[in-house]
């Protein structure tokens, strides 16, 4: 039997481009330098210790997070990447307070990128999967220069959202409004090859995904539904739950892509006054998208996360998504009060 034809990140751009006019050429050339660039913050992940990578660089990011060396390595690699290619007009991160504006010396182009450039940095130095999230959205139309309201949009406004997990394999997991697929990297040639299109998550799952030493701060509804997962099939349930947690929300999200799942980060009294731990631009958004277009549903307990009108750059959310049945009904629960 013929082995099955290897298809590349870049000739499955090109046909959605092509064949189903989904995504104009820029947008395909925007994602080609993203893949690239998680490449490159692939190789420096898997050095580890061999790398002089691991460990903090004794810095706070704007969120008042330390960060990691390879936090910073990983933002750097993403905007060295994408401010020459004349396909963006500029970029937020996690790790930078204000936007980046494409300089004046390189071509502009009409996308926005934002990126976590290295979420569950936590994990970096115990060897645990960590991933980039990006999202793209247009620039408006008008002929003033950028500014952070350019990037104010809710998520239903993306043109592409993915992530790439850093695990036993890199894995690639995008879509573009068209289903999710998923691109493993053959280290051997260097690129990115199709090893799943048309992802859905099933409706239903008997696994969840929480921290749960924080139970005691959690508001009624999340602590109603988690307590009748605890009680199995002898509670309102009626069937057993399993739980998860990674505590890195790229592989906690691929593995419910991959088998569903719920999972929650929700609002606690921790810090009664944010909504959430979570950002919504470059973490929820596309998360949200790629669970939505997998067939799952997002929201942060009262509404869609992808209709929220953002209000600053690094504005958090509570976050619940995953298998569809499931969220309605934390969903629910929160509308019972
Ligand atoms: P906790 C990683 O720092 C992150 O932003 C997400 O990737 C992850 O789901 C969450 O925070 C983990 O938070 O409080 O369990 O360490």
């Amino acid at each position: 039997m013929t082995p099955p034809k290897k298809i590349s990140l870049t000739r499955y751009l090109v046909e959605q481009q092509r064949i189903d006019g989904l995504i104009p050429g820029q947008l395909r050339l925007l994602l080609e330098v993203v893949a690239r660039a998680c490449k490159s913050i692939s190789h420096a992940v898997n050095k580890g210790a061999l790398g002089n990578v691991l460990g903090s660089a004794n810095s706070e990011n704007v969120q008042g997070e330390i960060q990691k060396k390879l936090d910073i390595i990983a933002n750097e690699v993403l905007i060295e990447a994408n401010e020459w290619g004349g396909h963006l007009a500029g970029m937020a991160s996690e790790e930078m307070d204000a936007i980046y504006v494409v300089p004046n010396r390189y071509p502009k182009g009409e996308y926005l990128l934002l990126f976590d450039p290295l979420d569950g940095s936590s994990n970096i130095d115990v060897n645990v999967s960590i991933g980039t999230i990006f999202s793209v959205l247009h620039m408006p139309e008008d002929d003033r220069g950028v500014d952070e309201g350019d990037f104010l949009q809710p998520g239903n406004r993306q043109v592409a959202a993915g992530y790439c997990v850093y695990g036993p394999q890199t894995t690639l997991v995008l879509t573009v409004g068209d289903g999710v697929a998923m691109f493993t990297l053959d280290r051997e040639q260097g690129s990115f090859i199709l090893t799943q299109e048309n992802v859905r998550i099933p409706a239903d799952t008997q696994e969840f995904a929480i921290n749960m030493s924080n139970m005691r701060h959690w508001a009624p509804p999340v602590r109603r539904y988690i307590d009748e997962c605890l009680q199995g099939q002898e509670g309102p349930r009626g069937k057993d739950f399993n739980m998860r947690w990674i505590a890195s929300m790229v592989a906690d999200v691929h593995r419910i892509l991959t088998r569903g799942g719920v999972f929650m980060y929700p609002w606690d009294r921790r810090e009664p006054n944010k909504p959430g731990k979570l950002r919504l631009m470059y973490e929820a958004n596309p998360m949200a998208w790629l669970i939505e277009q997998a067939g799952g549903a997002a929201t942060n307990g009262k509404q869609r996360i992808m209709d929220i009108q953002p209000t600053k750059l690094h504005e958090r959310v509570s976050v619940i998504l995953g298998s569809k049945n499931e969220v309605e009904r934390v969903t629910s629960y929160h509308s019972e009060l």
